[in-house]
């Protein structure tokens, strides 16, 4: 939407509320009624359907009003005034204020809209000298992303940007390229260019010298033939393997000094031998490579990394060896050692990743204030005290494993991203943030009613390491564009982070951007040796049978209850974390009351324990009590089956694809999913998948073709979607088919890690070269961020290590 429509709307609106004062009054009337300070968008939408009378061509129906509430994100109103947040496009808001006597309309700034919510949330005026957040000022010189469309795909802007400045500084920025590279160095080895080349004109004529000398040997002979007279020249190890890699290096090096092209440029970059060593920073669950899926706060993350490592190692391992490199790249995994982890490696200090060569998972123990060792699990809620102390311990662990600085950290989510920054800064690393699912979205008003939930969630901690890491980073992942901007009609995660208030802490008037070209959409894959169509009868498990046999039709015991009485139905299947997010007692419910479904299906969960005594997480027990409760209370122990425990890979690849071979289908119900690897992993098998319309499946999935959204508040619909769907079936089974198809379709144009891995290699390049180039320090916002980080962070973690958790 333009500013002219934008400036339109407002004098219409002006003039509507002026001569349409009953219909107006009309509606916020029937708001006041609800006796509610804070609307939402859809229950603004609801209202003015409420009110409006479409048949009597009421003119509240067609108004700029009607046409404001459409933008509206939220409202706070008392008896004297309303204001909406309007999001005009993606990360564009504005904030109007009515007042209800007069009808008057203005533009009020964000800080004002803040202000509001906080007095009325509270009940007593707004903090004047409340903690305003405003990274804007320190950005305002950076290039930024204009058009909605081009968010997370900051690497290609900056290429663009990166090629036209060393175009348009041609001398000036050609000096930068040369002195990047020469900073290359491996262990005191260096690399690309050695002192006999000085400036830029040296360089030239040392490439064109090299080419000639390169024009009439051999494609393939190998760099050690030609090592002694390119190092004469200026050349060291780095260009290529052979002579053919060599010339084309050098070639796209000509052709950038001649005129850079964002291709050439990226094509040359993924090229320099830049990254060796990296950390992967992951401090909280339990970070082990078996039995531990499915425990508390263990969950698509650690799969996540162990395949993204796997992914990595054999991409940094290629690109090394076509640079005539003879590296063994470095994969350190930083996580918490877990002194007390029954039944798993969690309590070893360090474990090579299996499926790599050199990978390997570092852990290091969590300390209390007194300096004594943390034993047990601790709740990814309640870590926020001891990542200080472990990010000094992890820094001294890791440079002694990996022999040095690692050239790229990468953290993984709030923790792990704010530990990377402290890392980052000290040692001067680039970093890259993965937040997986940022909690503030997550549940309504964690923002506004912070206070409400600090004892359980300390979101205070939470949020603020969130503003400190996501600014802090050099690049930021993410798996999809939702996760980063939302959709039309919905904010992104990180969008979330934009303006918010937690009163008594702090307004953030502008904390993050999501125009900033540090965006990447970057989206993950399911491993390929394990999740695999169901119709690769080769490759099958086949002496898995038996096991998933007995898992699904056995007898009911510790880790099992209910017992399927027809084994010909279809299964629906499902299988999470037992977090409330997931809504696994919710889907079971929307089962139980829908008697289309239960006639059509089997219900098949695996989640959490069936012993409640077997979970150390407060919010795990609840639900799993919750579950039994559902069970016994519709009578569906014919036809659920619950299985109360963790899944090893093979194990779940197989269920999956069993679960395929019953013409059944998987289904992901949760209230909010930020990505959700259970569903790349279900339409990998061939398995037609209903997933949450809140999150990343919104995405991943397009709806009736290769796959189904359900939404999660409107239960009774996403049963009977699912029913009709098994009708459809059974009346024309190439309906499964065909969702089926489209399913794997989907994911094997996008979800790929060997995609992932090279965009990775390619990204941490462009952005280290961009850091190196610009120089980019961004001292202010560090010493801004460092303030947050001592004046806010600190105590607040601090005052919860003397009020531990009940
Ligand atoms: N998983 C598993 N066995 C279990 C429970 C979960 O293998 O018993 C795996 C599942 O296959 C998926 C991951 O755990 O790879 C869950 O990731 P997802 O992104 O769906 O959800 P998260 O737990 O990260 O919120
Ligand atoms: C965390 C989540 O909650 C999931 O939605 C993601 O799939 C997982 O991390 C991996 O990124």
């Amino acid at each position: 939407m333009s500013a002219d429509y934008e400036h339109e709307l407002f004098n219409e609106l002006a003039a509507f509320l002026k001569s349409r004062r009953n219909e107006a009054h009309r509606f916020f009337h029937h708001l006041l009624d609800q006796e509610r300070h804070f609307l939402l968008r859809s229950e603004l939408i609801d209202a003015l359907q409420q009110v409006c009378d479409p048949d009597a061509r009421d003119p509240l129906c067609d108004s700029p009003l009607a046409a404001v509430i459409d933008l509206a994100q939220e409202s706070a109103l008392d008896h004297a005034w309303i204001t909406f947040a309007l999001r005009i496009r993606v990360a564009r808001w504005c904030y109007l204020r009515i007042h209800l006597e007069t009808m008057d309309l203005e533009r009020i700034p964000v800080s004002e809209f803040l202000r509001f919510k906080e007095r009325l949330a509270s009940g007593t005026p707004a903090d004047d000298w409340a903690l305003e957040v405003d990274l804007e000022p320190f950005s305002r010189e950076f290039y930024k992303l204009h058009e909605a469309d081009s968010i997370g795909r900051g690497v290609e802007f900056l290429n663009r940007r990166l090629s036209s400045r060393l175009f348009e500084e041609l001398g000036k920025a050609e000096r930068h390229l040369l002195a990047f590279l020469r900073v290359h160095q491996y262990r005191g080895q260096q690399l690309m260019l050695n002192d006999a080349i000085n400036d830029v004109q040296e360089l030239r004529n040392a490439l064109r010298r090299a080419e000639r000398f390169l024009r009439d040997r051999s494609d393939d002979e190998p760099w050690s033939e030609l090592s002694q007279t390119l190092r004469q020249f200026g050349f060291e190890p780095g260009w290529g393997n052979t002579v053919k890699r060599t010339r084309n290096t050098m070639r796209l090096l000509l052709d950038i000094l001649e005129a850079p092209s964002p291709h050439n440029l990226e094509a040359f970059l993924g090229r320099v031998p830049m990254i060796f060593a990296l950390a992967i920073i992951t401090p909280h669950g339990y970070f082990g490579q078996a039995n531990v899926l499915g425990r508390p706060d263990t969950g698509g993350q650690v799969v996540y990394i162990l395949d993204q490592v796997r992914a990595m190692e054999k991409e940094m391992h290629h690109r090394l060896k076509e640079q005539g490199l003879d590296i063994e790249p470095q994969i350190v995994i930083l996580t918490r050692l877990i002194p007390e982890a029954e039944g798993c490696t969690c309590n070893e200090h360090i474990e090579h990743v299996a499926g790599t060569r050199h990978a390997r998972i570092l852990r290091v123990p969590f300390h209390s204030s007194e300096g004594e060792v943390m034993p047990e699990w601790i709740s990814r809620f309640e870590i926020w005290p001891y990542l200080e102390r472990f990010s000094l311990d992890a820094e001294r662990e890791l440079l002694a494993e990996l022999g040095g600085r690692p050239d790229l950290i990468i953290g993984n989510y709030s923790d792990g991203n704010l530990v990377a920054s402290l890392l980052s800064q000290r040692l001067g690393v680039t970093q890259c943030n993965i937040a997986h699912a940022l909690e503030k979205t997550k549940y309504l008003y964690s923002d506004l009613y912070w206070q409400d939930n600090e004892e359980q969630y300390h979101f205070s901690c939470q949020f603020t390491a969130d503003l400190i890491a996501m600014n802090t980073a050099d690049f930021i992942i993410t798996s999809t564009y939702q996760e980063i901007a939302g959709t039309d009609d919905s904010l992104g995660q990180y969008e979330s982070y934009m303006s918010f208030t937690m009163p008594g802490l702090f307004r953030v008037v502008h904390g993050t951007d999501v125009y900033d070209p540090k965006f990447n959409i970057v989206s993950p894959g399911a491993d390929p040796d394990v999740y695999f169509p169901y119709t690769s009868s080769e490759r099958r498990m086949a002496h898995l049978n038996e096991a998933i046999q007995e898992l699904v039709y056995g007898e009911t015991g510790p880790t099992a209850r209910g017992q399927l009485a027809a084994h010909d139905k279809p299964l629906l299947f499902t299988m999470a974390r037992m977090d409330h997010i997931k809504n696994i007692t919710g889907l079971v419910s929307w089962y139980a009351d829908t008697p289309e479904l239960r006639e059509a299906v089997n219900l098949l969960v695996v989640a959490g324990h069936v012993d409640p005594a077997r979970s150390d997480d407060a919010e795990e027990r609840a639900q799993i009590e919750y579950m039994h409760e559902l069970m016994s209370r519709h009578g569906l122990d014919g036809q659920v089956r619950w299985l109360g425990m963790h899944l090893e890979k093979d194990l779940a690849g197989e269920l999956y694809r069993f679960v395929a071979d019953s013409r059944g289908a998987f289904v992901q119900p949760a209230l909010f999913e930020a990505f959700g690897l259970t569903v790349i992993e279900s339409m990998s098998s061939g398995l037609p998948t209903f997933a949450t319309c809140f999150g990343g499946p919104m995405e991943i999935i397009k709806d009736g073709i290769s796959g189904f959204h359900i939404d999660p508040n409107h239960g009774d619909q996403a049963a009977l979607k699912m029913a009709e769907f098994f009708q459809q079936c059974a009346a024309a089974p190439d309906h499964w088919d065909s969702v089926s198809r489209g399913g794997l379709k989907r994911v094997e144009a996008r979800y790929t890690w060997k995609r992932y891995a090279e965009r990775i290699m390619t990204l941490s390049r462009i952005y280290g070269f961009w850091k190196y180039v610009s120089n980019l320090e961004r001292a202010e916002t560090r010493r801004y961020l460092e303030m947050l980080y001592s004046l806010q962070y600190r105590p607040l973690a601090q005052a919860m290590e003397q009020h531990p958790a009940p």
